[in-house]
């Protein structure tokens, strides 16, 4: 478990009780103490350049729980000024989503440091993103490097989605209410890539472009589970919109499933 105390938007403090457990094996404390963890609005890309994918022997798995244990800001309010009969009369925008026992949601969680490991394409080969009652659905999408995402429109509205990367081509296009579906081009460089609406300015929506496999959303409970992870140690970062960063050191044995939760407050 991670202990994180958010002291401001931009100072963070962290401590670290990392549990290890091996192939079923006693409980273990490791690992030293973080770093002092980034900003909470910085994003780290996932390890630069590399990775090679191929068959994995014996490998183990990194899996926890992410939660929140803070007052989670209030919920922001915003009235609809563009297409009340789709969107509602207002959005409730919730920026911290928890389950009743703190499980957050809509975390990433990724390996910044492994060179070689499974097939990027274990990930998948289709990455969607829904227009949905004028929200993105899911809200965090991760794309291996060299994949596209679609984006649908299941509201049958004029949307525009509009992301803002540093290093991936940006995309902004209208989608109107005849348009089901469009593609992006495809991303080619790790990053993290906020995505908006220019006709409704709640929408909001980050894709995430890996170059390894390991990485993953946390579930409505909080949960994540990263497979066939070769023997070894790693960085894991935990990333959250709204809550920042958090960087974890997991060791992993052949065979063996490694604990690594990590609590935001
Ligand atoms: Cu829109």
């Amino acid at each position: 478990m991670i202990c994180f105390s958010r002291l401001s938007s931009t100072i963070m403090v962290a401590s670290l009780v990392l549990v290890a457990c091996g192939g079923g094996g006693e409980a273990q404390p490791t690992q030293p103490p973080l770093a002092t963890s980034p900003p909470s609005n910085a994003t780290s890309p996932p390890a630069a350049g590399g990775y090679q994918g191929g068959s994995v022997t014996g490998g183990g798995t990194i899996s926890g729980t992410i939660t929140f244990s803070g007052t989670a800001p209030e919920p922001e309010t915003v009235a609809v000024d563009k297409d009340p009969e789709v969107c509602g009369e207002s959005k409730e925008i919730v920026k911290v989503v928890t389950d009743a026992s703190g499980g957050l949601a809509n975390a990433v969680v990724h390996i910044t440091d492994i060179a070689t490991g499974k097939p990027l394409d274990t990930l998948g080969t289709e990455f969607v993103v829904d227009q949905n009652g004028c929200e993105y659905i899911p809200p965090v999408v991760v794309v291996p490097v060299g994949s596209a995402v679609t984006v649908l429109n299941s509201d049958g509205i004029l949307h525009n989605i509009h992301t803002t990367p540093f290093d991936n081509p940006p995309l902004n296009k209208a989608q109107p209410a005849t348009q089901p579906e469009l593609m992006s081009d495809p991303f080619t460089v790790p990053e993290f890539i906020p995505v908006g609406c220019d006709v409704h300015k709640w929408m909001n929506a980050t894709i995430v472009v890996t170059e390894n496999p390991y990485a993953s959303v946390s579930g409505a409970d909080g949960s994540f589970s990263l497979s066939d992870v070769p023997a070894g140690t790693y960085t894991v970062e935990v990333w959250h919109q709204e809550l920042g960063t958090q960087t974890m050191t997991v060791t992993v044995e052949a065979g063996g499933i490694a604990t690594a939760d990590a609590e935001f407050n």
